[in-house]
């Protein structure tokens, strides 16, 4: 029977994080082992998930960020002998009921991802704002790094195990968000094979994003440099 983790970084989520973890429990999957990983988070997020039977937990208590808590988890997920690796919102942006179709076609591709933009996918209830912001983020990291996938700014994805074993994740640069590129390009680089299943992406309804205008500067300055170091 494979084993699938799934990668759940969380900051102040715990508003979601237990109906969370019950929904992805439910789908009954066998094999299937949520991993939450917290960075300390102020509201007590990592608590929550440690009492919920079935669910790995870590705690992180430096280096905070999405990105480094996200390659903290893949390593973990490697070193217990997982044969897929799902990543994860904690918000419900992400949707659990996805689950199942991303390991449907990682039966066939190296790297499956939860794609806003191939058809039956949809990017719904976010301010025109954010959409605009999101169109124009993600035509510039394709140009940038020549990546030809529709939706290339996806966190929702799901890995075969040689893939993350044969990244540098040592190397990554990323403290932030900027790892979902990070390691979409190094998947590209290392010639994976990637598939595009959609979703339907709809709004948190509680907690806060932690995105910002200067996350969003960053991206556009780390995606330059991915460019500059990776070949
Ligand atoms: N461990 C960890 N998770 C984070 C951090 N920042 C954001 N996250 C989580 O990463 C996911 C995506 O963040 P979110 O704020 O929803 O970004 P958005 O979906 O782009 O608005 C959520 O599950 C957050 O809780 C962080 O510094 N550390
Ligand atoms: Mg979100």
């Amino acid at each position: 029977m494979p084993r699938t983790y799934v990668i759940i970084p969380t900051y102040n989520e715990a508003e979601n994080i237990e109906g969370l973890l019950k929904a992805i429990l439910n789908l009954k999957i066998e094999g299937l082992v949520p991993v939450v990983v917290d960075d300390n988070s102020p509201d007590g997020t990592g608590q929550i998930a440690q009492k919920i039977p079935g669910v790995k937990t870590i705690i992180r208590t430096k280096d905070r960020g999405r990105g480094r808590a996200g390659i903290e988890a893949f390593k973990f997920a490697l070193k217990e002998g997982a044969d897929y690796i799902i990543e994860m919102d904690a918000d419900f942006s992400h949707h659990p009921k996805y689950i199942p179709d991303l390991l449907k076609h990682i039966q066939n591709h190296d790297v499956v991802l939860g794609s806003r933009f191939v058809p039956g996918g949809k990017d719904i209830d976010r301010s025109f704002i954010r959409q605009i912001v999101t169109k124009f983020a993600q035509t510039y990291i394709k140009l940038v790094l020549g990546l030809k996938v529709k939706d290339p700014t996806s966190g929702y994805r799901c890995f075969r195990r040689k893939v993350l074993a044969a990244l540098p994740l040592e190397q990554m640069i990323s403290v932030g968000p900027p790892i979902v590129s990070e390691i979409l390009y190094n998947v590209k680089l290392n010639g994976f094979s990637i598939y595009e299943t959609p979703i339907v992406f709809e709004d948190r309804t509680r907690g806060e994003t932690k995105l910002n205008l200067a996350v969003l500067l960053k991206t556009l300055w780390l995606v330059l440099k991915f460019r500059l170091i990776y070949k």
